[in-house]
This record gives C-alpha cells, sequence and structure tokens, in this order.
C-alpha cells in the first residue's frame, strides 16, 4: 500500500537505510523538497526530487533552501537524503560549507558504515576492525586501521542549531527527532545507522536485532547536540551489553580476535563515559 510520500523503492533484503529513510520520510510529512546524491537507492519518495552530484550536496541543497525562501515557501522543508560516504567523506565540504553559513537545510544521513552502493569501500564512517572490500585481513592488515570519523561532534562543532544520531532499532526517538528537527530553522543533521545486511554480512532477517546491540552496547549511543554545546543522552541503560554480541553478529567483524574486541570494549567504555559526563553537565564535551 502507497504511504504519504513514500513510494516502493529498490532495496536489498533487510535493507537498514530503506527502514530510516521510510521512518524519517514519514515523519517528515510532503511539504518537503529533496535532494539526491550518489548512494543506495533504496526508498524512493514522491516529493519534488532534485538529483546531484556528491561534492555539490551541501551548495545544491543550500540553493533550494534559498530559492524556497525567495519564494516565501517557509512551509517547505530543504531536505538531502545522503550515504555516509556523502556526509563524511566526498560531500563534506560542501557540507561543511552549509554548516558554516547555518543554511535553512535538514539532513538526513543514512549511515550503513561503507560505500554500499558501489561494493562496500571504507568510508571515513567505518569502524575499526571492519571487513571492507578495500580493508582485507591478512598478514599486513586487520580490516579498517582507525576508528569511525566523530562526525555529530564536527558538525556540532560549527554551532549548528541540531545534530542528532538515531537507530533504525528505536523508530520512536528517530521519528521525534525528525519532527523536532521540522519544527526548527537552520542546518540541521539526522544520522542514523542503518545496517546493511551485504556489507555487513549478516542475515537480513537481524537488521534490527543488530541495529539494537549497536545502541544497548554503546556503539551507536543515541543523543542530540543544540546549537553546537547543549548535549543530551537519549538512551542510558543502567549498564551497557558487552560490545561481543554486536560484533559477532556481523561477518565483517568475524575475525576479530579477542584482545581486538578488547580494544573495541574499552573505547566504547571511555567513549561512553565521556557522554554520560556530557550528560550529566547538559554540555558537549568534544
Ligand atoms: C565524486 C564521485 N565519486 C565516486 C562516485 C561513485 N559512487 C557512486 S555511489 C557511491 C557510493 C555511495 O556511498 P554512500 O554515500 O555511503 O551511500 P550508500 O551507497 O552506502 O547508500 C560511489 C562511490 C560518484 N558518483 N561521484
Amino acid at each position: 500500500m502507497m504511504e504519504m510520500g513514500i513510494t516502493p523503492g529498490s532495496a536489498c533484503q533487510g535493507c537498514g537505510a530503506a527502514l530510516a529513510s521510510r521512518l524519517a520520510f514519514k515523519a517528515l510529512g510532503p511539504n518537503a523538497i529533496r535532494l539526491l546524491i550518489p548512494c543506495c537507492p533504496d526508498t524512493t519518495t514522491n516529493h519534488p526530487m532534485s538529483i546531484g552530484v556528491f561534492e555539490g550536496g551541501g551548495a545544491h541543497l543550500s540553493g533550494l533552501a534559498r530559492g524556497l525562501k525567495a519564494q516565501g515557501r517557509s512551509d517547505v522543508i530543504a531536505v538531502g537524503l545522503f550515504g555516509d560516504g556523502g556526509t563524511y567523506d566526498i560531500g563534506f565540504q560542501g557540507l561543511s560549507a552549509a554548516a558554516e553559513r547555518n543554511e535553512n537545510i535538514l539532513v538526513l544521513t543514512k549511515d550503513n558504515e561503507a560505500y554500499m552502493n558501489t561494493g562496500a569501500q571504507r568510508s571515513g564512517g567505518t569502524p575499526k576492525y571492519a571487513i571492507t572490500s578495500t580493508n582485507f585481513v591478512g598478514p599486513k592488515s586487520r580490516g579498517k586501521a582507525m576508528h569511525k570519523k566523530k562526525i555529530p561532534q564536527i558538525f556540532a562543532a560549527h554551532g549548528v542549531p541540531y545534530v542528532a544520531t538515531a537507530s533504525i532499532a528505536f523508530p520512536e526517538d528517530l521519528i521525534a527527532k525528525v519532527n523536532y528537527a521540522k519544527s526548527i530553522t537552520g542546518f540541521r543533521m539526522v544520522i542514523m545507522q542503518s545496517p546493511c545486511p551485504v556489507g555487513w554480512r549478516y542475515d537480513p532477517a537481524k537488521s534490527i536485532e543488530v541495529a539494537r546491540a549497536g545502541v544497548q552496547s554503546g556503539v551507536w549511543p543515541l543523543y542530540e547536540i543544540l546549537n553546537g554545546e547543549d548535549f543530551k543522552l537519549n538512551y542510558k541503560p543502567k549498564e551497557l551489553k558487552p560490545v561481543t554480541e554486536y560484533l559477532k553478529s556481523q561477518g565483517r567483524f568475524r575475525h576479530m580476535t579477542e584482545e581486538e574486541i578488547g580494544d573495541i570494549q574499552s573505547y566504547t567504555t571511555s567513549r561512553w563515559r565521556q557522554l554520560e559526563k556530557a550528560d550529566e553537565l547538559k554540555k558537549l564535551i568534544m
């Protein structure tokens, strides 16, 4: 059945990004004009759509927003649906410039942690140790060598009104964040972790379980940063689950030794302590 704003797309089975964008666009409603840059063609919508290039994403979306302003259409939102490649790497410069100018745009990032559309090459959003089609396991490589870029903090450092993380396993939280973003003006970004069964190597039936384990272990914390400094942690369990369940659920981490899992555990725990502290102070700690 056709939903408002959503038309059948062409996604792989269990595509987390398709669910993320479906939830986000459903919350957004029909009053939006959408920019699409190269990424997986997971969900299409019946919004007016402009198609652009990766590196022009920030400028293109700014132009759409300014065009709407010139027409007095404050009721319509200029929204971009970008992958992690389009946000963390290839599109970063233009998006950073748009954030610095505080353009009146909403950026929805579906973060599947690699360039999935072209065969799962690593991106700045790929986590440490993950196997990608450009990070192998062999005598000289243990998967990706470095951690994910802290992209929410990087965009928050531009002093923009709203940056939030979200997960397909917490749909109410994701929808509330898009609703909030919709209600304010200026540069807004919601980064949605979107598991990819093909690139992450797991059974497509398990996308929600994988996403949930990510949040419950603190690997993908849910938080909001307002005006570049006010911080709020949205999911605060009494105790985090160990990262093992999350890592073991995916083939891209299956080669990891106990020591390497310990490395991710200590990185995750110390980051989590920092986020808890920030939540207590209600102030972002970089
Ligand atoms: C400048 C430029 N470099 C490379 C490409 C080829 N390309 C098209 S889609 C894509 C991958 C997109 O990855 P991501 O943004 O993470 O989105 P996903 O496919 O994972 O949804 C690449 C590298 C391109 N179109 N333009």
